[in-house]
């Protein structure tokens, strides 16, 4: 399958590793808009968050867990932060594998739809 975010995920593609765990892959963004952006990805290949089957939601509670500990280590868990997934065309999704971003250490502006 021709995916980046697969190729990051088995090591094809280097990347800027932040946390790694059996499911669950997290790395800097190549165009980071704020101090931290980080993207957390599944290591299996789902298009988006809605082509994971009910019985497969846990690892969405697990990507929220990785993202627990991302804060806590790199102590933004306490200012704050902003988890953003974007989802299919008009959600504005590019690469066709879920990730989430996760934004943090500045004050984030309000955003408009
Ligand atoms: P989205 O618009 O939600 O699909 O965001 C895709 C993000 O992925 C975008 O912020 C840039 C990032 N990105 C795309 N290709 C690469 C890559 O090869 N490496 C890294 N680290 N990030 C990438």
């Amino acid at each position: 399958m021709d995916c980046i975010f697969c190729k990051i995920a088995n090591g094809e593609i280097p990347s800027t590793k932040v946390y790694e765990d059996d499911k669950v892959l997290a790395f800097n963004d190549l165009n980071p808009v704020a101090p931290y952006h980080i993207l957390v990805i599944p290591k299996k290949h789902y298009e988006s968050i809605i082509d994971v089957p009910d019985e497969e939601m846990d690892i969405i509670a697990h990507i929220h867990c990785a993202i627990n500990k991302i804060a806590a280590e790199k102590g933004f868990d306490k200012e704050g932060f902003r988890i953003i997934n974007n989802c299919g065309e008009n959600g504005g999704q590019e690469v066709k594998h879920i990730h989430y971003h996760v934004l943090a250490g500045k004050k984030l502006p309000n955003y408009e739809a």
